[in-house]
């Protein structure tokens, strides 16, 4: 069993506002490819070549086809007990935030009420061009068109150079603000303006903590690291403020 600094647990114990943000490595034990790392996606493909307006325009066939795996890969995954330790947690504070950069829906799933998603949904699909909900999984030929206009259907994901939905990130903003602890938890905290969330919650006063086997790049700023598995981390966290709720 993970040992939990009980620092931890008691600035939780004593907050109001928790806001959480969630990256690759909380989907990784339901099987989920990360992006960096060993393993990751990006060890075997190149993130210019694939998740750019620019790579998209320039080889749409690869994209598509790309994504269309993912999604498959995705939609074969169910949550695991950090995603369902994070449902239990939202239950357990006055006000709970649950941000996110994933694309996949595990957090949902896992039953979390409201969930801010920073790069989008690999799961929805629109046209790049008339911007009309469009289906990538339409047909078995590439590249797939939009029904309405002949336009290049996308995947409702945020590439690298392309913003942010504006009001979830304002919203995430917000709640890093407001926090009195913050957990980062199974994100490489390289991608902007995420990774800028837990140093934000750090400038207005809040507790940041990261849970991840590795150290992030923004660790060296934060409060406190667990070294540690998501899915072994979040279960005993919650488990050791549900016997305060008992
Ligand atoms: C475990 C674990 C376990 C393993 N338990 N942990 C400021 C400074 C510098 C650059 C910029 C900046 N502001 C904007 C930028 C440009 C750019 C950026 O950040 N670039 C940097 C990489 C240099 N940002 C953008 O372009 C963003 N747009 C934007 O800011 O618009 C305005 C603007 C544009 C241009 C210039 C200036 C302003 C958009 C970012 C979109 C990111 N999109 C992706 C792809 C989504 C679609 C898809 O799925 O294909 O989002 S990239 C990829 O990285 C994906 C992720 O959400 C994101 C973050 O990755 P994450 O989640 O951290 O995963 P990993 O793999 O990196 O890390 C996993 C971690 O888990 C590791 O640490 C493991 O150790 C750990 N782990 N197992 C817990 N069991």
């Amino acid at each position: 069993m993970i040992r939990i600094p009980e620092l931890l647990v008691e600035k939780l114990r004593a907050a109001t506002h928790v806001t959480v943000l969630t990256g690759a490595g909380v989907s990784a034990e339901s099987g989920v490819p990360t992006f960096r790392g060993e393993h990751g996606l990006w060890k075997s493909h190149r993130p210019e070549d694939l998740a750019t307006p620019l790579a998209f325009r320039r080889d749409p066939v690869l994209v598509q086809d790309w994504y269309r795996h993912r999604r498959a890969l995705v939609q074969a995954c169910a949550p695991n007990p950090g995603h369902q330790a994070l449902a239990r947690l939202e239950t357990l504070v006055p006000h709970f935030t649950l941000v996110t950069q994933n694309v996949d829906s595990l957090h949902e799933q896992a039953g979390s009420a409201h969930v801010l998603h920073l790069h989008g949904s690999i799961a929805q699909s629109y046209c790049a061009d008339c911007g009309k909900d469009a289906d990538l999984d339409a047909g078995t030929s590439l590249p797939v068109f939009c029904l309405a206009c002949g336009g290049l259907v996308r995947p409702g994901v945020v590439w690298f150079g392309e913003n942010l939905p504006h009001d979830t990130l304002e919203q995430a903003e917000n709640a890093a603000a407001q926090a009195d602890v913050l957990l980062s938890i199974g994100t490489s905290g390289v991608v902007y303006p995420a990774a800028a969330l837990p140093l934000i919650a750090r400038e207005h006063g809040a507790f940041v903590a990261e849970i991840n086997p590795e150290r992030s790049a923004i660790a060296h700023q934060l409060h406190l690291w667990i070294g540690a598995p998501a899915g072994e981390a979040l279960p005993a966290l919650v488990t050791h403020l549900e016997a305060d709720h008992a």
